[in-house]
């Protein structure tokens, strides 16, 4: 099996995304996408020219071949799928009120992907790979699936390979009051942990990153991200634990803001792995997560290696803004 750069392990779904805004009932029409956290990580990471392993089963329905059919059209192996011929592809739905975020409604109880388990975890996978990347979203979606997120970061302490934790915490998956319990393991074994501020809050008790920065080196990680929207993000590594601020992109047309946080990972992740420095890595998670806020899918927006070169963002230089992008502000400490 040739070597995969990272190798990560989640749930894909079929996303329909409603095509008018307004309570699902009165919707008529869909779009159809796919989706997931560890799903749109992977393709962020591919169409940057990075090859990521994906650890997944799907069902042997029409949605599970159409997951298939997108990650051959994103150039993403699938030798680390596997198809359960008994269990349905989970789904998800989009719904546009308005104001706020879109709202997402899961169907996916006692989906393929919520019997991962151990055994779907080949250790033969991370010969060779320089880091593993989980999200929250995985162990808490069943038993089997804690195991098997669990399992993946204890293989890749074994063989020296990095962890990436993002907490990526859905409330419709997990009550608040389990999320530390559920999570808080993930992050001591973590290298490299990138967060939102709800959920720095849901598991440190604030959303003000230098006051918990301590605390959470002291449990393992090396380097965290708070990832703040349109404020930008800000950084800091426990060799010299400075808070490095880095101001947002706004794409010209914003139109969903869900897939940015998955896209932040990705392009932190080609950074840090191209041993740029960490304002460049942040510069360039959030020109990812930007570009995903243009589209209404929660991939299809993410740039292209050739993207960056065009936009001066290759070896964490930025020398133009992007097309269509405007700063939006300097990232603050999130006081
Ligand atoms: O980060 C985007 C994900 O939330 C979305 O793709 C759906 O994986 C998903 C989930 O579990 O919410």
């Amino acid at each position: 099996m040739a070597a995969y750069d990272v190798v990560t392990c989640g749930e894909p779904m079929v996303l329909f995304s409603a095509g008018t805004a307004g309570p699902l009932r009165y919707v008529g029409v869909f779009r159809k996408y796919a989706a997931g956290a560890e799903l749109n990580f992977s393709i962020g990471l591919a169409r940057l020219g990075l090859r990521p392993g994906y650890i997944t089963r799907v069902g042997d329905d029409e949605f599970g071949h159409y997951i298939l059919a997108c990650m051959r059209v994103e150039n993403l192996d699938t030798s680390l799928v596997k198809v359960d011929p008994e269990r349905p592809t989970g789904v998800y739905f989009k719904e546009y009120r308005g104001l706020g975020d879109p709202q997402v409604y899961y169907y996916r109880r006692g989906s393929a992907a919520s019997a991962l388990s151990r055994a779907d975890i080949d250790p033969t996978c991370l010969e060779g790979a320089r880091l593993v990347h989980l999200t929250g979203i995985t162990p808490v979606l069943s038993p089997s699936c804690w195991e098997a997120a669990w399992y993946l970061v204890e293989l890749a302490g074994q063989k020296g390979v990095p962890v990436s934790f993002d907490p990526n915490v859905r409330l419709k998956l997990v009550p608040r009051d389990r999320v530390r319990d559920d999570l808080l393991p993930f992050v001591t074994r973590s290298k490299l942990l990138l967060l939102n501020e709800f959920e720095l809050e849901v598991l440190f008790g604030t959303r003000d990153l230098s006051a918990v920065a301590d605390q959470i080196f002291d449990m393992g990680p090396e380097i965290v991200v708070l990832k703040m929207g349109v404020r930008g993000a800000v950084g800091m590594m426990v060799n010299d634990r400075r808070l490095v601020e880095v101001e947002a992109f706004r794409p010209a047309r914003f139109l969903d803001p869900v897939g940015a946080g998955d896209g932040f990972d990705a392009g932190f992740v080609f950074g840090y792995l191209n041993g740029w420095p960490l304002e460049a890595c942040l510069r360039l998670g959030n020109y990812v997560g930007a570009s995903a806020t243009a589209v209404l899918g929660d991939y299809e927006g993410y740039p292209y290696y050739a993207d960056l070169e065009r936009a001066g963002l290759i070896n964490g230089a930025l020398r133009k803004l992007p097309e269509g992008m405007t700063v939006t502000s300097r990232g603050n400490r999130g006081e």
